[in-house]
């Protein structure tokens, strides 16, 4: 399988995130692609491809006008104000209080973030088009023929709504890449979000429209990030209505609950007859991961890989999560052998 990557990735190396009231090195960092990339590398995954310059084009049909140009300016407005430290929030609107956007950037922060540990850097804009440009690469390569592609993206996009960052994303590479299939051709598209956390971003950019099919596993948001979305009950908004499915499940969860879960999505896709599968892969699923609760081995990732690939559809990995670093290549690179071999 050929694997779209650039290292590009690495112009976003945030310092911080608050984390149980510490400030702490960001769980999500340049090194977690490298684990990726030795693990694949050591089992002879060697196909590389590097992607093109980002056509904007798909990028601009899932997110906000506002909020693309709010990132791309971000970091110049923040230092622009003497500011020494990382782009981050200190103020949220609460419900009812969403009114207009201010202009002073901390206003602007808090109406486009959803969260705190994610900062924004020097080099965030140009990293996170990379990883968008990484999932498209991917997409064109599936587009034309391929039955399948891994497209290595860092930092992640699931949580990007769209008019929204946070989760350590910024763009929504999986939804860029739904799009980018939808633009060639594609009549229908299934998202399979198998991260450990609500997929929020994707289901927000896709809620009102039947062209897509969005399916996430996750961790219950009575307990999990990020809170507020992933209930069984969002099931889409009028065109969109039956095309969003959440399957939340509760702390220690382990393979036998999370795949009958996965076996229920995949046939809600089939039935939807898709042109091509998303698969939005975080390997935060795994027992050891440090901001997670499920409980599946580094086995289950290469049996739920062969499970996917019995759906004999045009398939897109999107990396996503993962914060176990020592496990992550040996986890993600499962799935894709599990594919593979099935
Ligand atoms: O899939 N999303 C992630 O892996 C990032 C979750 C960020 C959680 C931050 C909680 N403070
Ligand atoms: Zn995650």
């Amino acid at each position: 399988m050929k694997i779209t990557y650039s290292d590009e990735h690495r112009q976003h190396f945030a310092q911080g995130e608050i984390y149980g009231g510490e400030f702490v090195t960001p769980f999500e960092r340049p090194s977690r692609i490298e684990y990726v990339l030795r693990e694949l590398k050591r089992r002879k995954m060697n196909e590389f491809v590097a992607p093109d310059k980002l056509d904007m084009r798909p990028v601009r049909k899932v997110h906000d006008k506002g909020f693309l140009e709010f990132l791309e300016g971000a970091w110049d407005e923040w230092i622009s104000h003497g500011f020494r430290g990382e782009v981050l929030p200190t103020v949220f609107p609460v419900p009812g209080l969403f009114k207009k956007k201010p202009r002073f950037i901390d206003g602007k922060i808090g109406y486009y973030a959803i969260s705190t540990e994610t900062a924004i850097t020097a080099g965030t804009w140009v990293a996170a088009k990379s990883s968008a440009a990484v999932a498209l690469e991917a997409q064109k390569i599936v587009s034309l023929g391929e039955r399948a592609a891994f497209a290595l993206c860092r930092p992640p996009g699931h949580h990007a709504h769209h008019n929204a960052y946070g989760g350590y994303c910024f763009l929504n590479n999986a939804a860029i890449a739904a799009q980018g299939f939808l633009d060639s051709g594609a009549t229908r598209v299934a998202i399979l979000d198998v991260d450990f956390h609500h997929g929020n971003g994707t289901q927000d950019i896709f809620y009102d429209r039947d062209d897509v099919l969005f399916c996430s596993l996750h961790g219950a948001p009575e307990d999990a990030f990020p809170h507020f979305s992933g209930y069984r009950d969002e099931k889409g908004r009028a065109k969109g209505e039956g095309f969003n499915f959440n399957y939340p499940m509760p702390p220690g969860t382990n393979y036998d609950v999370w795949s009958a879960a996965l076996e229920n999505a995949l046939r809600k896709i089939k039935l939807f007859k898709p042109d091509a599968l998303v698969v939005s892969l975080g390997v935060d699923t795994f027992e050891d991961d440090p901001i997670s609760f499920f409980k599946l081995t580094s086995q289950d990732f290469k049996t739920y890989g062969a499970a996917i690939a019995k759906m004999k559809l045009a398939t897109l990995f999107v990396m996503e999560g993962g914060y176990a670093i020592e496990a992550i290549g040996i986890n993600t690179v499962n799935v894709l052998e599990g594919f593979e071999d099935a």
